[in-house]
């Protein structure tokens, strides 16, 4: 008998701390657009807690039962975490996001970064196609455990050990994810990075899997690169990158500087992918919740709208829906209303404008539906 064929997707709505409550209604005001443009059915469930007024209410970040609150969700749609005022930084990381990723094995974080045509671009002499690559981030372990200890705690003999976990099956789909990437786009190019020569145990490893991993792919020209040199490449020579895959911490530094040399974090989005469907994946903006701005109405709202066009792509693709191919389109038509409202439309202030977050969100929407 044929598998039920899917027609409509449920999405959690986690609009989370500062910013992320402010650019969640335009991601949701284009993604709204689209399901109108496109006849999608998109069903939500708005999720009041992931965030640090819940930590403060309740003293953690999410309820006991918050699983069996998402059961029957697809994708989380995730606005923002943290306020160090309330909350230490890596309680709220821990307590939230980086539980979903670890909780639903959303292994993959693929981090786009572009430089759009209108956008002010900090590195001298770069026109639009100078920066056009593809971050892939692990995302379940590397250096980002909560394996370690304090001993001898406030005293002069203090000591603190933080471990890393690479794991080889962690290592290996990372790597293969990246390299079947980079096999399917036109330039064929991965970079891999690494620290080998001071990290001696971890990173020989991670180069020693991505050599193995290379001898299944001999259409990918791979380069490996040591981050730091890697970082001042980023900067001085954007065009030699197409995809570029990283351990969690490396590949959170990197999708952070490849969007700032493209004119602003505000611009770039992620997906936090479980690329089998085990379990929902998660689309959320690379910034974090930007207390500094926090009230203002200007945090740049186009990093959340495209996560949402990254969503719509990656839900269209999976293979238990009856057709994809309106989900795809809507995704590409999300994207071009970026890329003309970032060339000619109304800018938030760190593109140089004077635009508010709804500016920017309704004229993309705009564009989206009609
Ligand atoms: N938009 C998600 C967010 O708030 N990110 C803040 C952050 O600190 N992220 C760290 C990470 O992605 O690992």
């Amino acid at each position: 008998m044929a598998a039920a064929q899917k027609t409509s997707f449920r999405i959690a709505v986690i609009p989370g701390d500062g910013i992320g409550k402010e650019v969640m209604p335009e991601g949701l005001r284009v993604l709204e657009a689209a399901a109108e443009r496109f006849s999608l059915t998109l069903e939500y469930q708005t999720i009041d807690w992931a965030s640090c007024d819940y930590y403060e209410q309740t003293g953690s970040m999410m309820p006991a039962d918050w699983r069996e609150q998402l059961a029957g969700c697809d994708a989380l749609y995730f606005g923002a975490v943290g306020w160090p005022a309330k909350v230490p930084d890596h309680v709220s990381l821990w307590g939230s996001l980086l539980k979903f990723r670890r909780e639903f094995d959303q292994y993959i974080n693929l981090r786009p970064v572009r430089l759009f045509e209108g956008v002010p671009c900090p590195l001298a002499n770069r026109k639009p196609g100078d920066i056009d690559f593809l971050v892939v981030r692990e995302n379940t372990e590397g250096e980002y455990t909560s394996l370690g200890g304090r001993m001898f705690e406030g005293t002069e003999r203090e000591v603190v050990i933080q471990e890393s976990v690479f794991s080889r099956i962690g290592t290996d789909r990372v790597l293969r994810y990246a390299f079947e990437l980079a096999a399917g786009r036109a330039r064929k190019h991965l970079t891999v990075a690494t620290k080998s020569n001071g990290i001696a145990v971890s990173m020989p490893y991670w180069d020693e899997r991505a050599e193995e991993m290379a001898r299944h792919y001999p259409g990918v020209a791979t380069d490996r690169q040591h981050i730091d040199i890697l970082t001042a490449r980023f900067v001085l020579q954007p065009t030699r990158f197409d995809v570029v895959v990283a351990s969690n911490l490396f590949g959170d530094i990197l999708s952070d500087l490849g969007p700032a040399c493209a004119g602003t974090i505000g611009l770039a989005p992620s997906a936090n992918l479980d690329p089998e469907r085990r379990f929902p994946s998660l689309f959320e903006p690379v910034h974090g919740s930007a207390p500094d701005i926090y009230g203002k109405g200007i945090a740049n709202p186009v990093a959340m709208i495209w996560s949402g066009a990254l969503m719509l792509d990656f839900l269209g693709r999976d293979p238990a829906l009856a057709d994809g191919t309106p989900w795809l389109r809507a995704h590409d038509l999300i994207l071009r209303a970026i890329e003309i409202v970032l060339a000619d439309g109304p800018r938030t202030p760190d593109l140089g404008g004077d635009a508010k977050t709804e500016d920017v969100g309704r004229a993309i929407a705009r564009l989206v539906r009609t």
